[in-house]
């Protein structure tokens, strides 16, 4: 295919409830949207940054830019056999993960309805609907997170992810075991702790979790390795893994027992793939993690979500889980045994609804101008 036209769009769309992490607390999120247009077909992508380097170095700003300056020039014009083609293209630019996935989904997309199947199909997917769990903010009370848990659990969510921070983290688990003494329960500490945290971290074990999501700084190996090896609970590393590359040395460190696959992370689905693979071999379990994405994210991540190491329940909630109203036709569901259907439709499986993606647009450019 050779690609005609790149549009960019930056949004805001607002969550129906804030989320707390420790971090910050975020209600109206921004990303980045492009649409890539070839042989009389749109394909689109999301990139999932924020406006602050918080969870990423990427911003929406750092998108923008190294989107337009020097990712779109290397697709326009060029002929591209396959997506999978995109990382090699892109290898020139160094970093900017979530930039180069937005493209690459959005030409994954295409590349699928030209082939007439689903992503997920094209990309291997085995499974028809996936497990999925819901990840909690921070809330004001211990209450607050009990009742959240519970209107999730009424929906049909089995697996619960806390969000936990220093004074926040111990307490609030015991009493979530305390009422919910049996339920599949993981914490994400978004690298809030260091190993000076040790004894409070050793004292998690006790509260029978999958694992402990990035306990540590968010560009650490070595310490993870060395907590891992103190710990009963598996760890698993989110931020930590960048790369396919930076998969490789966490398995040869043993700093983790499990991976959080996040496409946008990771600089798109074939990377995302390459992990999995890797992971399967090495007998790592994966799941996919969220970015509290769009339904446009969302579908890939769910195609992604579909290969077989995919065994753990991903942070792939349903439409109304985020909001009151998504920028794609269906909404996401969630099934009430607490899967999602993967889409079946050709491409991303899902409509983009233009009034809805250009009612959020604050920015917009096309290529070439
Ligand atoms: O650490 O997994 C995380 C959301 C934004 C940034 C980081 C994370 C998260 C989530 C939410 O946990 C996952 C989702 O529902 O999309
Ligand atoms: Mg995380």
């Amino acid at each position: 295919m050779r690609v005609e036209r790149v549009e960019q769009f930056h949004i805001a769309v607002r969550l129906k409830q804030p989320f707390e992490t420790s971090f910050g607390r975020e209600e109206v999120l921004e990303k980045v949207i492009v649409a890539v247009y070839a042989e009389g077909l749109v394909g689109y992508g999301e990139s999932p940054v924020e406006p602050l380097p918080l969870y990423s170095y990427e911003t929406v700003e750092t998108c923008w830019h190294v989107q337009r300056d020097a990712l779109i020039p290397l697709l326009l014009g060029t002929e591209i056999e396959h997506a999978r083609d995109l990382p090699a293209l892109f290898a020139r630019v160094r970093g900017h993960p979530m930039a180069k996935a937005g493209l690459e989904a959005a030409v994954w997309d295409l590349e699928a309805q030209m082939a007439g199947v689903s992503l997920a199909s094209l990309i291997g997917g085995t499974r028809a609907r996936v497990e999925v769990g819901v990840s909690i903010g921070i809330q004001d009370s211990v209450e607050a997170l009990l009742e959240r848990i519970a209107g999730y659990r009424a929906q049909g969510y089995r697996r619960i992810k806390v969000k936990i921070k220093p004074g926040w983290d111990a307490n609030v688990l015991a009493a979530v075991r305390a009422r919910y003494p049996d339920i599949p329960l993981m914490a994400d500490a978004n690298s809030a702790y260091t190993l000076d945290d040790l004894p409070l971290l050793k004292s998690l074990d006790a509260f029978d979790l999958l694992m402990v999501e990035q306990p540590l700084a968010y560009d650490d190996l070595l310490d993870h390795a060395t907590l891992q090896r103190e710990l009963l609970t598996p760890i698993c590393l989110d931020e930590s893994i960048t790369s396919l590359r930076r998969a490789r040395e966490a398995l040869a460190l043993h700093a983790c027992g499990i991976i959080n696959i996040k496409p946008p992370r990771v600089g798109g689905i074939t990377a995302a793939r390459a992990i999995h693979d890797l992971c399967d071999e090495r007998n790592v379990p994966v799941w996919c993690g969220g970015l509290l994405e769009t339904g446009i994210g969302r579908a890939a991540n769910l195609a992604v979500a579909a290969l077989p190491n995919f065994v753990l329940p991903g942070d792939l909630s349903a439409s109304d889980r985020y909001w009151e109203q998504d920028i794609v036709e269906p909404p996401f569901v969630l099934n009430p045994d607490g899967t999602m259907d993967v889409p079946k439709g050709v491409g991303l499986g899902v409509i983009v609804v233009r009034e809805r993606l250009e009612a959020a647009t604050l920015r917009r450019a096309s290529y070439p101008a």
